[in-house]
């Protein structure tokens, strides 16, 4: 047994570095251990995606990927995290398109109030040539771009009063994403838009330095918003995606095998994803009425007058350098409309 392991050991180490001198197709798996950070709790829809590719991960790479999923911001926040992927400190991330601004500019045109009608436009445009090239944007800044998920419609929820048409919102102090898009759209609306970290909202809730919040019911469900918020609205004034990113550094380090491992994961956690937040969105409206929230939707007609109002912020953030990336990503929508 013992010159049987001797041999095999000595076959194993003569082969080894021909196998990986000469074959590309052979699996070359090392271990690896990636830190994955993410803002949501574990029983969040993100939380639950992140469980699945880590998972699918383990599955398709014989156990040698360990992914360990940081939830609450443990690593920080979105822009914390980025810059962290962007040093090669921490591996991988999901967070929102919307706080890449500061590193892809770009990425604001998926904040445009109003921009996508539905799901399905967003999952063709997003997975398409026009969200391919955004993700692919991201290389020369030190990111990889893997997938997009599903973080969803947003809607407005606040402490003070229904918001049942656009004067409502006036002086409402309300938190945003920090980024350019939120904050001009919600001023434009009346409302006071502050821009502020994920990680601090429930806080800021909860003393009252802001009134209100947008986000998807999922968010609002599984940050327990209920316990600070009175009243929702159901707007759907944005959809907004989460993208799973991996830091340059570290991926350029994989094999081919392992970048291949990594990219189907990664598609399949994008399919798992979107399924399961769908499922659980459907289920949020009739959970945060029964946790005593006041919910109200905005009439079509309101709708309207909102749409009209923020039409500016298009042209604002077409002469503010976005021109080009609007056009493109407006025949990617009318592509899928007709
Ligand atoms: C927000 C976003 C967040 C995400 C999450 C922390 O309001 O919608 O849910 O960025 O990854 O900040």
């Amino acid at each position: 047994f013992r010159k049987l392991l001797l041999a095999t050991g000595i076959a194993a180490a003569l082969l080894a570095p021909v196998a990986a001198a000469t074959s590309a197709s052979a699996q070359e798996v090392k271990t690896r251990i990636i830190r994955f950070g993410y803002g949501l709790s574990e029983s969040s829809n993100q939380g639950r995606a992140v469980k699945y590719f880590a998972e699918e991960l383990s599955k398709r790479s014989g156990g040698k990927f360990k992914m360990k999923g940081f939830g609450d911001a443990s690593l920080g926040n979105d822009i914390q995290m980025q810059n962290a992927l962007i040093g090669g400190a921490q591996e991988m991330m999901v967070g929102s398109t919307a706080t890449l601004v500061g590193i892809v500019k770009d990425f604001g045109v998926y904040d445009l109030p109003f921009l996508f009608n539905n799901e399905k436009e967003a999952d063709a445009v997003l997975d398409g040539p026009f969200g391919e090239k955004l993700l692919k944007s991201l290389n020369h800044k030190g990111l990889v771009g893997l997938v997009y998920w599903e973080n969803g419609f947003r809607n407005l929820t606040n402490s003070k009063r229904p918001i049942t048409k656009l004067e409502d919102m006036g002086g409402i102090k309300l938190r945003v994403m920090q980024n350019p898009v939120y904050i001009d759209m919600f001023n434009r609306f009346g409302a006071n838009a502050v821009p502020l970290a994920f990680s601090e909202l429930f806080t800021a809730l909860e003393t009252g330095t802001v009134d209100g919040q947008e986000n998807p019911v999922t968010t609002i469900q599984s940050s327990k918003f209920y316990e600070v918020q009175k009243y929702l609205t159901i707007s759907r004034h944005v959809y907004s995606p989460w993208i799973v990113l991996a830091s340059k550094r570290w991926y350029d380090g994989l094999s081919a095998d392992e970048k291949k491992i990594l990219h189907e994961a990664a598609i399949a956690s994008r399919e798992f994803e979107r399924k399961d937040s769908r499922e659980a969105s459907a289920q949020s409206v009739a959970y945060l009425t029964e946790k005593g929230m006041q919910i109200n939707e905005l009439s079509p007609a309101e709708l309207d007058r909102m749409r009209e109002m923020v039409k500016p912020a298009f042209d604002k953030y077409a002469s503010d350098g976005g021109a080009e990336v609007l056009k493109e990503i407006q025949a990617a929508i009318d592509a899928v409309r007709k």
